[in-house]
């Protein structure tokens, strides 16, 4: 239980950062908004990702105090940056929440805080959901998702492809984009059912007026590949890896 103590800590003493990865409109290169990542700047062992300290905050419930934090922190980034004049029109931070945060009653109370608390543009923050924790409970999710949009949230599906999701409930869902899993872009253009699947993603979303948001792009070839699908925007280290704060202000503007 050493590390439980060591995280109420380390939010006590201010060690999480987040860091922010260019989500980029893929004809044009430009940066369209940032997908928001946590790390933990340890006193000791360095810059760590979510994987090492995330999976023990979920099962302590951690995640709930450090998940608002991260709220916070995005809504009070957003409105520096439009503040500054360094945001260009739209600019979007999407944050995760987990399967635990967005059931634990404690989202819409945190975001509806920091959302007053900082005041960004409405339509700036957006919350990213995973497609399990949306079609695992359709009908409570539902009422959720109505109120975070009606709060002037954005909300991406996350992870999109590896769950079920009923076309129904798609559709019913007041949902602003689709996050395209990573394990269908990284052979795109190598494999003729992974381009086919996301062909299938792409099509679906565009009929359902959705963005489309491919993860994990690494190459130029994937890129191009789902330009011509109609993709149109992606997110993965050929653009830029996640980066702090001041990093990533000087991405917006030019092409990435
Ligand atoms: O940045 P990295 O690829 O290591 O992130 C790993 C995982 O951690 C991702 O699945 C991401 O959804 C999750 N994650 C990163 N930051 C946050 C956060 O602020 N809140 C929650 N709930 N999950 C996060
Ligand atoms: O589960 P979620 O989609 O939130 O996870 C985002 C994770 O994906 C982050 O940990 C981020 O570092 C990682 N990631 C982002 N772009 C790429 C990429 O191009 N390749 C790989 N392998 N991982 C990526
Ligand atoms: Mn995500
Ligand atoms: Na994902």
């Amino acid at each position: 239980l050493q590390i439980e103590t060591e995280l109420r800590q380390a939010l006590d003493n201010g060690e999480f950062e987040v860091h922010y990865q260019p989500i980029v409109a893929l004809r044009s290169g430009r940066t369209k908004g940032f997908e928001a990542l946590i790390r933990w700047r340890h006193p000791l062992r360095g810059l760590l990702s979510p994987a090492a300290f995330m999976p023990v905050a979920e099962e302590t419930g951690l995640i709930i105090p450090i998940g608002s934090w991260v709220i916070d922190e995005c809504c009070r980034q957003l409105a520096a940056w439009y503040a500054a004049d360094v945001a260009t029109p739209g600019l979007t931070v999407a944050v995760n929440v987990s399967n635990r945060q967005f059931w634990s009653g404690n989202v819409i109370d945190d975001i509806t805080e920091a959302l007053g608390r900082h005041q960004p543009p409405a339509g700036s923050l957006a919350v990213e959901i995973t497609e399990g924790v949306v079609m695992e409970n359709v009908a409570p999710a539902r009422d959720i998702l109505h109120t975070l949009h009606d709060l002037g949230c954005q909300l991406h599906v996350d992870d999109f492809g590896t769950g079920y999701s009923s076309l129904e409930a798609l559709h019913r869902l007041p949902i602003d984009a689709l996050k395209i899993d990573r394990s269908f872009v990284w052979q795109i253009d190598t494999d003729r059912r992974s381009g086919e699947l996301v062909r299938t993603i792409v099509l679906m979303g565009r009929n359902l007026s959705l963005d489309l948001i491919a993860e994990g792009i690494e190459t130029p070839e994937q890129r191009d590949f789902l330009i011509r699908l109609g993709c149109g925007y992606g997110q993965g280290f050929l653009f830029s890896r996640p980066v702090p704060a001041d990093v990533a202000c000087t991405l917006l503007g030019e092409p990435a």
